[in-house]
């Protein structure tokens, strides 16, 4: 499988982090995203007139969407990280890869502002983001209750991987996830799966600070 790829992009990173994590060998092309925007030239542009990467080429197969991809990989070589096949899982699953591109469009847009000064309104970007982050944080602190790590059941799904990257990137933007401790022990439990890859900003688990308190444990 071949990935246009570029090293500080989220969406880029989603594939890259389950291809390593499901032992998938990628094909890595580099793009010049910045400051060449080689993503808008003619050569990728007749791949994803979106003018977007990620791009994912498998044969005859050409992906253009971050979640299609994830997908892909995780139905070629990994069907567990899909959830159990029921109508429940499979569902909840594609909430969180809907609820993902929110956290793109918002986290993500916070970011290449605050990174690249791209225009945008960023009160409104971190605002936006911030609301997203509750929401996660919300139903990570339910699954918690049970004893669940990750956001459909208890091992990680593509959507847990959908999500990930924009999260763990949101200071980028501005945005602290200090108030968020449901957040962060779920990010160091992807933190420290096996075979778990790293990009810039987002490392693997190796920090000596204590876990966060668990809400349920805090005062
Ligand atoms: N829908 C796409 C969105 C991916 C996305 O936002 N990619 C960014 C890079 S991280 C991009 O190419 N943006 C185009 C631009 O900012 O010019 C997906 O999830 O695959």
């Amino acid at each position: 499988m071949k990935l246009y790829d570029y090293v500080l992009s989220p969406s880029c990173y989603k594939i890259r982090l389950l291809a390593a994590l499901v032992g998938v060998e990628l094909t890595l092309r580099p793009v010049d995203f910045h400051p060449g925007g080689e993503h808008r030239g003619p050569e990728l542009l007749a791949l994803n007139p979106a003018g977007a990467i990620p791009i994912l080429e498998d044969d005859d197969v050409l992906l253009t969407e971050s979640s299609a991809m994830l997908v892909y990989i995780a139905s070629r070589a990994a069907p567990e990280w899909l959830g159990d096949g029921s109508a429940r899982e499979g569902a909840r699953i594609q909430q969180w890869l809907s609820f993902s591109h929110r956290l793109t469009a918002t986290l993500g847009s916070a970011r290449l502002h605050e990174m690249l000064l791209r225009p945008g309104d960023i009160r409104g970007l971190q605002s936006a983001g911030k609301q997203a982050l509750r929401e996660l944080e919300a139903a990570l602190t339910e699954q918690r209750l049970s004893d669940v790590e990750f956001l459909v059941c208890d091992h990680p799904t593509i959507a847990d991987i959908a999500c990930f990257p924009y999260v763990a990137l949101a200071p980028d933007g501005g945005i602290s996830l200090e108030p968020y401790p449901s957040i962060r022990l779920w990010q160091r439990a992807i933190r420290a799966l096996q075979h778990f890859i790293e990009m810039p900003g987002i490392h693997r688990l190796h920090e000596l600070r204590p876990a966060p308190v668990r809400p349920e444990q805090g005062a």
